[in-house]
């Protein structure tokens, strides 16, 4: 499988239980200039919400992505590009580290290998609901992230390291150690990104910026000054960071 994601400076994720914002529609959603949509949530989703929104994103122009938060959701769609499925790296259940994608494979047969990505989550908000869900222990140092970092990339072969926030605007200090310790894997950070600054500013230590509640919250000419805060910093960068 190509490895897109490698291009990548923003994504924008698509809660599916959450409404847009005020007026604004699906064809405003996708015109925000991101790299790519993922679709996924962590409460209260389900096949026929998530389909509802990649059936609205399908007909525009933009990288569509499902993110299943549990083998029940996943939807069969041509018009995805992919599936980027977590694996939680600090989660003391270990349904959600290997759990949930067993089940998954022993229910669906068919499951499509070429479009299907990994995404090795460390999560650092404890009040975020995926935090709840996973029983996540986000005590960690950036000594220690840095280290659940390499271990995704060298040890566990992941593209994708997914340093996640969710709700929050996270510690640049933490960030700034995972974009060191990674080399070949693409670091994701999400969590609290409200402006281009926020962006700009996570996006100096990350190779994608992911930008959740501001669409439903704030709408698309928010998210776009976040695009552009993404690319700003990725374009500034003195060299790519990976290298
Ligand atoms: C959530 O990382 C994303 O999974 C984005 O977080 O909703 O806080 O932007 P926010």
């Amino acid at each position: 499988m190509s490895r897109p994601w490698e291009s990548w400076d923003h994504v924008l994720k698509v809660d599916p239980d959450k409404q847009l914002y005020g007026d604004e529609t699906f064809a405003d959603v996708c015109r925000t200039g991101t790299d790519a949509i993922e679709i996924g949530g962590t409460f209260d989703v389900t096949a026929e919400k998530m389909e509802r929104v990649m059936t609205a994103c399908a007909e525009h122009d933009v990288p569509l992505y499902q993110e299943p938060s549990n083998p029940a959701v996943v939807v069969e769609d041509e018009a995805l590009d992919g599936y980027l499925v977590p694996v939680v790296l600090n989660a003391q259940d270990p349904f959600w580290i290997t759990g949930a994608h067993k089940e998954w494979v022993r229910i669906d047969d068919d499951v499509d290998w070429d479009r299907t990505t990994t995404e090795a989550y460390i999560i650092m908000n404890p009040d975020a609901d995926v935090a709840e869900l996973t029983d996540a222990d986000c005590d960690q140092s950036p000594a220690d992230v840095a280290s659940f970092a390499r271990t995704a990339e060298r040890l566990l072969g992941q593209e994708i390291v997914y340093l996640e926030y969710s709700g929050t605007f996270g510690d640049p200090e933490v960030v700034a150690a995972a974009g060191e310790a990674t080399e070949a894997s693409t670091l994701f950070y999400g969590g609290g990104i409200g402006d281009y600054d926020s962006a700009y500013q996570m996006g100096q230590h990350a190779d994608v910026v992911v930008v959740g509640d501001l669409i439903h919250e704030a709408g698309a000419d928010a998210v776009r000054e976040t695009v552009e805060g993404a690319r700003d910093a990725s374009a500034e960068a003195v060299e790519p960071r990976s290298e």
